[in-house]
């Protein structure tokens, strides 16, 4: 299931933020100034201009094969380590876990499991070009898939994270990315459902219904429950991708292995994440030490008030109410 983007060092690279003027896809669109760039509104969620004009142009075009695998995030809730894991579990016969020539060491997670909506080097079509079966990737909310993802009964996984902290590590992400945004109008906003691929907590519950509904076809993952219990989290994984570790596998540490090569500490330690950058769909370059920040659960601490923290977790209680969905 390796898939390789192709190289793209001879790509132009630019960032979300040098994104081209608003196309005409966008006009009817919802537009919000507030962060670095304007939100777009569609079908209730909010996004970046790009994923707005992708998403609308997908649905017409992305043909889900029945035996692709989806992994789907709000974005800063455990996307890195979903990708490495999943790629590691699916291609361990091909890649030894152990070996000095595993891809994990040498190329970026984000690199080796391509985003559904970001089109490579502008090519919409490029995902027709991979061999399956396919490990794609998504911060699309569930209502708003590709048809034929639904159609055809895809196996999603989804990880979701404590709101507080996946609102800390966005602040953080967005301000190195785009610009500086306040922390207290940054927090507002997230409050008020205004981020990228917001609401949140629709983001959320979206796949959290459909997990419920569907557990064949839809793994529901909490980022902090895989931190305090990585071995099991990583077993639940491969059975649902449809490789689950033999007896032997388990006796020889097989899924510890997984553990570690995915964990924080060893992914960010590495060179190829240090230093770099790292080509998402071919042309956006962005620091591959962005995606590694702290790589814990609870950091919100440090950032945010107890008053602000009481007021989000009101707000996502009050928002996930009747739904079972906890954080
Ligand atoms: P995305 O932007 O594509 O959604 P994502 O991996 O979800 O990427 O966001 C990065 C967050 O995951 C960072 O969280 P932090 O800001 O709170 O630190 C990053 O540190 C964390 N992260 C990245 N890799 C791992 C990993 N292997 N294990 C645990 N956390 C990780």
């Amino acid at each position: 299931m390796a898939q390789s983007p192709q190289d793209s060092s001879s790509s132009a690279t630019k960032t979300p933020s040098e994104h081209e003027s608003q196309s005409d896809l966008l006009s009817g669109l919802p537009r919000r100034e507030g962060w670095p760039q304007p939100l777009f509104q569609y079908k209730n969620f909010w996004f970046w201009q790009y994923q707005a004009e992708t998403i609308i142009q997908l649905h017409g075009s992305f043909c889900a094969r029945p035996d692709d695998i989806i992994l789907a995030t709000n974005p800063k809730c455990g996307t890195t380590w979903l990708k490495a894991a999943a790629f590691s579990i699916t291609n361990r016969t091909r890649y030894s876990l152990s070996s000095d020539d595993h891809p994990l060491l040498t190329r970026h997670p984000q690199e080796l499991v391509p985003f559904i909506e970001i089109p490579w080097d502008g090519d919409l079509k490029y995902m027709d070009t991979l061999p399956s079966p396919r490990l794609l990737s998504t911060h699309m909310p569930h209502s708003i898939l590709p048809k034929s993802v639904i159609e055809h009964g895809c196996r999603m996984v989804y990880i979701c994270r404590n709101p507080k902290d996946a609102f800390t590590s966005w602040w953080h992400f967005q301000n190195k990315l785009l610009g500086a945004t306040d922390l207290d109008p940054a927090f507002n906003m997230f409050c008020e459902g205004f981020s990228a691929t917001g609401p949140f907590w629709d983001h959320c519950l979206g796949y959290w219904k459909e997990s419920i509904a569907r557990p064949d076809r839809v793994l529901f993952l909490k980022y902090d429950e895989m931190m305090a219990e990585p071995v099991e989290t990583i077993k639940k994984l491969a059975a649902f991708l449809g490789a689950p570790f033999t007896n032997e596998e388990e006796e020889s540490g097989v899924p510890k292995e997984v553990v570690r090569l995915c964990s924080f500490e060893k992914l960010s330690g590495l060179e190829a994440n240090k230093t770099g950058l790292v080509y998402v769909g071919g042309k956006w370059a962005l620091d591959k030490s962005l995606y590694f920040r702290r790589g814990k659960v609870g950091d919100w601490v440090n950032y945010l008030s107890e008053e602000m923290a009481r007021k989000l977790d009101c707000i996502v209680k009050e928002k996930l109410r009747g739904s079972g969905l906890v954080f």
